[in-house]
C-alpha cells in the first residue's frame, strides 16, 4: 500500500469528534485546515514543526456537488479559547503548545464544525510545491519589497500587476505584512492557496506529483493518504468556484499584549456559511 513520509494521522484518529463517520475526500464534502509554519532548515534556531507557531491558518471547505471551495483565513493573533488552557490566547500559540492536534481542536472549537483534514507546510515545503507547479499566477495589488526565505533583507521585489510568481516571490508574497497588516497578509495567503489549487489542475504527470510528495518529506505533514492526494488532483480540475470569506474583528490590547479580537457575529456567520457548504448539520461535540 502506497504511503508517504508526509503522511501523519492526528492523535484523535481518522475522524473528527464532530463526525459520526470518517470522511472520504474522494466522495464526501470535507474541510481542510492549511497551516503555514514560520520555519525552514535555513532559519536560525529552528528545527522541525515542534514548538513553532502557525503564521498562516486557512480553513477551506470543499463541496463536491457544487464543485466549489470556500475559505477563510484566521488571523494569527485572533484571541480565542484554546481547549485545555485557562485563559484565552492567540490562535497561533495553539501549535506551539500542542502541535497540529491542538490547532485542529482549536479551530473546531472556534467554528463548531469538523476539521476533517489538515496540510501543514514550512517554508521549504512551500518552495518545493510552488517549484513543482512552475510558479503560481497572482494579481499583485502593490509593489512589495521583502526578505527571502533565508531572511536576507530586501532580497525580493515584486512589481504590481498580474504575473507568475516564482517560489521565492510567492513565499515573500505570503509573508509580507509590514506595509499593511496581518489581515491583508491573510488575503494574500488565500490568493496563493487559490492559485495553488488552480495550478495543480495543470499537473499532467502523476509520477511527478508522487515524487513531489516524496520530496517534501518532513517539511510537510498531512492526514491525507497518498491515494487521497492523487484523487484530489482530479477533483481540483472539477472546481469552478472558489469563494473567499473574511472574519471581522478589531485590534485589542489585553494585559499589554496585542490581540485581534474577533467579532462574534462574524465568527457565527462564517461558521454557518461553512457548515452549509459542507452540508453539515452538526453531530458530536468538541466538549470532551
Ligand atoms: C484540491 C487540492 C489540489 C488540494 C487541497 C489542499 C490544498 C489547497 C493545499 C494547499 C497547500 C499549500 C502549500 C498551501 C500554502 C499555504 C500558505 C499560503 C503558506 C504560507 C507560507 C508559509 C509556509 C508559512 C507562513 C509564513 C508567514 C505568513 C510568516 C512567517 C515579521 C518580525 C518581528 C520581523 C520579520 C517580519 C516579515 C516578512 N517578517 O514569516 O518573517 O516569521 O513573519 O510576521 O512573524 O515577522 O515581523 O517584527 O522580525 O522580519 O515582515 P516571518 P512575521
Amino acid at each position: 500500500n502506497a504511503s508517504s513520509k508526509a503522511q501523519e494521522t492526528l492523535s484523535r484518529g481518522e475522524k473528527s469528534n464532530l463526525r459520526l463517520n470518517a470522511i472520504d475526500p474522494g466522495k464526501d464534502n470535507f474541510s481542510v485546515l492549511i497551516a503555514g509554519i514560520d520555519d525552514s532548515k535555513h532559519r536560525k534556531g529552528k528545527k522541525g514543526f515542534e514548538g513553532n507557531r502557525t503564521d498562516a491558518l486557512i480553513l477551506a471547505t470543499f463541496n463536491r456537488e457544487q464543485k466549489s471551495v470556500k475559505m477563510v483565513s484566521i488571523p494569527r493573533d485572533s484571541y480565542v479559547q484554546i481547549p485545555g488552557r485557562i485563559n484565552k490566547d492567540k490562535i497561533t500559540h495553539a501549535h506551539a503548545y500542542g502541535g497540529i492536534d491542538l490547532t485542529v481542536d482549536t479551530v473546531e472549537h472556534l467554528f463548531n464544525l469538523p476539521v476533517d483534514y489538515y496540510v501543514r507546510v514550512n517554508f521549504d515545503a512551500f518552495l518545493q510545491i510552488v517549484d513543482t507547479l512552475g510558479g503560481v499566477d497572482v494579481d499583485v495589488k502593490k509593489k512589495i519589497v521583502e526578505q527571502d526565505s533565508q531572511d536576507r533583507p530586501k532580497a525580493i521585489t515584486i512589481e504590481p500587476g498580474k504575473q507568475r510568481l516564482n517560489p521565492e516571490e510567492a513565499l515573500a508574497y505570503a509573508r509580507t505584512r509590514h506595509a499593511d497588516s496581518d489581515i491583508m497578509r491573510g488575503d494574500r495567503q488565500k490568493q496563493i492557496v487559490e492559485a495553488i489549487i488552480k495550478e495543480s489542475t495543470q499537473i499532467k504527470s502523476i509520477p511527478k506529483y508522487g515524487q513531489l510528495i516524496e520530496n517534501v518529506g518532513d517539511n510537510m505533514s498531512t492526514n491525507f493518504t497518498l491515494g487521497n492526494m492523487i484523487a484530489l488532483l482530479k477533483y481540483a480540475k472539477s472546481i469552478n468556484n472558489i469563494e473567499s470569506l473574511s472574519l471581522e474583528g478589531s485590534d485589542a490590547r489585553i494585559n499589554n499584549i496585542y490581540y485581534y479580537s474577533l467579532d462574534e457575529q462574524s465568527v457565527l456567520d462564517v461558521s454557518n456559511k461553512l457548515k452549509e457548504h459542507l452540508d453539515y448539520s452538526g453531530t458530536g461535540t468538541t466538549d470532551t
